[in-house]
């Protein structure tokens, strides 16, 4: 193991020479099944060029609602009433950031499916759930990547390097929560399909655990390893050592997971935020409220590799973080039947979301429109949280 380290040190020619030497101290017993080669760890500043927020929203800005994201275009394009998704780069118009968009509803919102999945919170997760979504998991990060992605070397490196691809598109503007519904989706859709994952899909409530993530046996070296690492690779749990070939950022460096645990950062996750932002009546502000808060604040607490905005569904954390985010939505949601039909806010282009605006994973998964994931309890998703 100290030889291909060796090698895999000596071959990346992109790495920061001094920060890879730690790397000498990680421990010998690592699972051949996921790590052949031992990845190196990237300095932490690797992965702050692209951080989620700089400045992640206080809780005074979520009640007060000042909550601009940071990373939003500071100009945007004159509003359009186009109905499909364009790709319009050159406009520089102004824009009035108060003026609302007009919101259509769907016709068939009554519409349910009637055998819903439910997705299960980490402390409901019996052992054996846990140990199937692991085992899923590593049975994803073993098979052939679908080469759309050429950096993507199995096939959950595809969605790691589709949701790099996308950041832009899909962070700091309304699509951020419906995007990111059917990209959680549409990865449990391939476990189920491609590793015969059959238990349900879990969910980690982190307002119960705002300020001590490290306190959850989620993130401890029973399940999914810890958080306080220092910016160094994780060691311990189901993924220690696991190597990464997507990112950090736009770029792709091989790579180990790592982790920076900072819980005075995770403990801006807790029930006063998501409430605060819960609270908004429009789902374009609390789509944001909630992206530059608890959202941000999750990926940054828990750090390096899930710091970085582009690549940060690496860590297998991501998956249980945005399904957090996508439980408050749901939460949101259910304050208002008339949320399970309604959309405002733009896209990246500065164009208004409407209905029938594509949603698209880039050939994963076909595209939807927004109407038909905004039920998620509609015929095409079809699931529900546990609480
Ligand atoms: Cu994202």
């Amino acid at each position: 193991m100290r030889l291909s380290l060796l090698s895999a040190v000596v071959a990346s020619t992109e790495l920061v020479s001094a920060a890879v030497l730690p790397i000498v101290d990680i421990p010998i017993d690592v699972p051949t099944d996921i790590a052949t080669i031992l990845a190196p760890a990237l300095p932490i500043t690797a992965f702050n060029n692209t951080p989620k927020f700089v400045t992640p929203l206080s809780l005074d800005q979520v009640l007060n609602s000042i909550f601009k994201i940071p990373t939003e275009p500071t100009t945007q394009p004159e509003q359009t009433t186009q109905t499909e998704q364009t790709t319009q780069t050159e406009q520089t118009e102004q824009e009035d950031p108060n003026e609302k968009v007009s919101v259509e509803s769907v016709q068939d919102a009554s519409t349910t499916c009637t055998n819903p999945r439910v997705r299960v919170e980490w402390d409901n997760y019996s052992t054996a759930d846990r140990n199937s979504f692991v085992n899923a998991l590593k049975c994803l990060m073993t098979k052939k990547p679908s080469g759309i992605f050429s950096q993507a070397k199995n096939r959950y490196e595809d969605f790691v390097a589709l949701h790099q691809v996308l950041t832009p598109n899909v962070h700091g503007n309304a699509k951020f929560l419906v995007w990111h519904r059917y990209y959680l989706w549409s990865f449990e859709d391939v476990l189920r399909t491609e590793c015969a994952f059959t238990a349900p899909f879990p969910w980690f409530d982190e307002t119960k655990y705002a300020g001590k993530f490290g306190t959850s046996s989620l993130m401890s070296g029973d399940w999914f390893g810890s958080i306080n690492f220092g910016g160094k690779c994780v060691t311990n749990g189901k993924f220690a050592n696991l190597a990464l070939n997507v990112g950090p950022g736009t770029g792709n460096t091989f790579h180990c997971l790592s982790r920076n645990g900072d819980e005075s950062k995770t403990a801006n996750t807790g029930a006063a935020y998501v409430n605060g932002c819960n609270a908004r009546t429009d789902y374009s502000d609390m789509a944001a409220c909630s992206e530059g808060s608890a959202h941000a604040w999750g990926h940054n607490g828990i750090g390096a590799v899930m710091q970085d905005t582009y690549a940060s569904p690496g860590d297998p954390l991501f998956f249980f973080h945005h399904a957090f985010i996508d439980r408050n939505f749901r939460v949101w949601q259910n304050g208002n039947a008339a949320r399970l039909s309604a959309i405002d806010g733009k896209d990246a282009a500065g164009n208004a979301l409407t209905l029938n605006t594509p949603v698209s994973l880039n050939g994963i998964r076909p595209n939807v429109a927004i109407k038909d994931i905004l039920n998620t309890m509609g015929t095409k998703l079809c699931y529900k949280y546990n609480y």
